[in-house]
């Protein structure tokens, strides 16, 4: 009883110094909470208290609480949990989420933590420990607000938050993965893995492709953010790979995500900042604000700052070509008896944004394609329901989760075929497949380890960036954004591409869409900006770049401020 009401009073307390602005309202949406970063303590602060009561609620195991906008411009900033797992916070938390970083006073907060706590039966009030991992990206708001998260860990009694600095997402979410299954989780251990597992890959290329003459610098776009000095630190333990980071945004110069990085050149198809007509014809690649999304664009000679993208659509194929010859080595029918029990079910998915010709493409190679809404968290989940799952958003998100099942398998396959037939085509495929599990990151996609990976695949090929462009002829498509008063009005089904309110909106863009030959449309609210996404497909450029431009105008007829008319 004087455990809680000690808890209660320090809640209360440390609650008070952090109220939240008046007439903001956040939610938690697809990645944590956005918002400028002026306007966050409140939010960080609470989402802190959020983070221990989680640890807390898993028998304090480590959670992670990353300070970041990604893709956002500077000015705004944001918060999200990640769950034991290394993945995203449970959905099942999010309504508490919103909750907490709404409610009006300390006092209502208190109530609400003490409320939530016994109904999900949280040992509360000191009787058990808690550990919270903390990362932020280089926004300048992010060290104030990475002492509103500490405050708020240290609100909830028996909890502790360790400072892990300035981080990519994706390695946060590594290490509290790693933390919890007791494996080496400093961010040095980060670099060691990837490098050793890339290592692995390059020894295992075949002799033919070895010897070709591969072009091995690769000149990567680091968004002004944390992901170009990590990339530094991580190449110089890369031998045999040469990569020239730009835009690495050290000593004040260029804006973070400021016509530079993923999401601009994904959206745009221009060259960002610092990639010229010298650049034409080599390999570049493009990490956004937190290192979580990765494309790769090829400048060509006669067009301007026009780039040919390589998209996370382009990623995941090249990923499922690879994962996919080695499992097919590994079944032939010479090492049947050896391999037939390894359980081995591939699956792709997708979400809306994948255009259309990646989907067929994948098909035809006999691939089962399957798709959910928008949202890290959604594929992942999704993904973690096969062997191996590849799961990729067309701006770059995405990653190859393993089961466990899977690399037991693989590992006890190996042990055998190293008697039996080492050095076997079937050995290299089992070993090629194990080390792709240890470079790509099995908690969330990584921009540094998926780029490695694509090298590796591209070297183990023989591929340059012209082949690896036409695999397939994307269809043209656009993507537009209008800003609206309230976008939690629209709602989508069917993992978005239908729109159930406001009524008569889908009417409109099935009319719109039917004009154009090979026409694909659909809206939705995003989740991170308040603004609902248009995205079009159709036969040319010009078709699609009309078909996005009228149902934009046709939403914010519907919803926005009318200035699109
Ligand atoms: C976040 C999510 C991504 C998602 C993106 C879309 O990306 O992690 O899964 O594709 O938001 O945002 P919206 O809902 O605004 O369209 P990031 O890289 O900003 O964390």
């Amino acid at each position: 009883m004087a455990e809680k009401q000690h808890q209660r009073e320090i809640l209360l307390r440390s609650a008070s110094a952090f109220p939240p602005p008046p007439g903001v309202k956040l939610s938690y949406g697809t990645a944590g909470f956005r918002a400028e970063g002026s306007i966050l303590a409140s939010t960080v602060f609470r989402t802190g208290v959020l983070a221990a009561l989680r640890s807390l609620k898993m028998g304090g195991a480590t959670v992670g609480l990353m300070i970041t906008a990604s893709h956002n411009p500077v000015r705004d900033n944001g918060v999200k949990v990640a769950d034991p797992s290394g993945g995203m916070m449970t959905q099942r938390w999010e309504p508490f989420a919103d909750a907490i970083a709404n409610v009006p006073t300390a006092q209502d907060l208190v109530q609400l933590v003490f409320d939530f706590v016994k109904e999900e039966e949280i040992p509360f009030g000191g009787v058990c420990s808690a550990e919270v991992l903390l990362g932020r990206d280089t926004r300048p708001s992010g060290e104030s607000l990475l002492e509103a998260a500490k405050q708020g860990i240290a609100a909830v009694v028996g909890a502790v938050a360790i400072d892990m600095g300035v981080l990519t997402t994706p390695q946060l979410h590594w290490m509290v993965r790693c933390r919890n299954k007791r494996r080496k989780a400093s961010e040095s251990d980060y670099y060691t893995q990837l490098s050793s597992s890339f290592k692995q890959l390059m020894d295992l290329i075949p002799k033919e492709t070895a010897i070709s003459l591969f072009d091995t610098t690769v000149l990567v776009d680091g968004a002004n953010g944390v992901g170009g000095e990590k990339l530094i630190e991580l190449k110089k333990m890369l031998p045999g790979l040469e990569i020239h980071v730009r835009n690495t945004g050290k000593d004040g110069e260029g804006i973070l995500n400021e016509g530079v990085g993923a999401d601009f050149v994904q959206k745009e198809k221009i060259t960002p900042h610092s990639f010229d007509l010298d650049d034409a014809g080599r390999r570049c690649a493009s990490l956004d604000g937190d290192a979580d999304r990765l494309v790769y664009f090829c400048i060509s000679s006669a067009c301007g700052r026009k780039i040919d993208l390589i998209d996370g659509d382009k990623i995941l194929s090249l990923f499922a070509l690879f994962i996919k010859e080695q499992l097919t080595i590994l079944k032939k029918e010479e090492s049947k008896g050896m391999t037939d029990k390894l359980p081995s079910r591939l699956g792709i998915v997708q979400t809306a944004y994948a255009n259309g010709a990646s989907t067929d493409y994948l098909r035809q190679l006999g691939l089962e394609v399957v798709f959910t809404p928008t949202g890290v968290k959604y594929l992942h989940e999704k993904a973690s329901e096969y062997d191996i799952g590849i799961y990729f958003e067309a701006n770059g998100h995405g990653t190859i989760l393993f089961s466990e099942q899977f690399i037991w398998g693989l590992e006890s396959l190996n042990i055998q075929l190293a008697s039996n037939s080492p050095g076997s085509d079937y050995q290299k495929a089992a070993l090629r497949l194990l080390s792709a599990s240890q470079l790509i990151n099995q908690a969330v996609g990584d921009a540094l380890s998926g780029l490695l990976l694509v090298e590796a695949i591209l070297r183990h090929i023989g591929w340059s960036i012209e082949d690896w462009s036409k695999l397939y002829q994307d269809l043209p498509s656009r993507q537009l954004k209008v800003k609206v008063v309230d976008r939690s009005v629209v709602v989508t089904s069917n993992a978005e591409t239908q729109v159930v309110r406001p009524p008569g909106l889908q009417e409109v863009i099935d009319a719109e869409t039917a004009k154009h030959s090979h026409g694909r449309c659909f809206v939705r609210p995003s989740g991170t900006e308040d603004v609902v996404r248009v995205y079009a497909e159709a036969s040319t450029q010009e078709a699609a770049d009309a078909l996005a431009q009228s149902v934009a105008r046709e939403v914010d007829r519907f919803l926005g401020f009318g200035s699109l008319h």
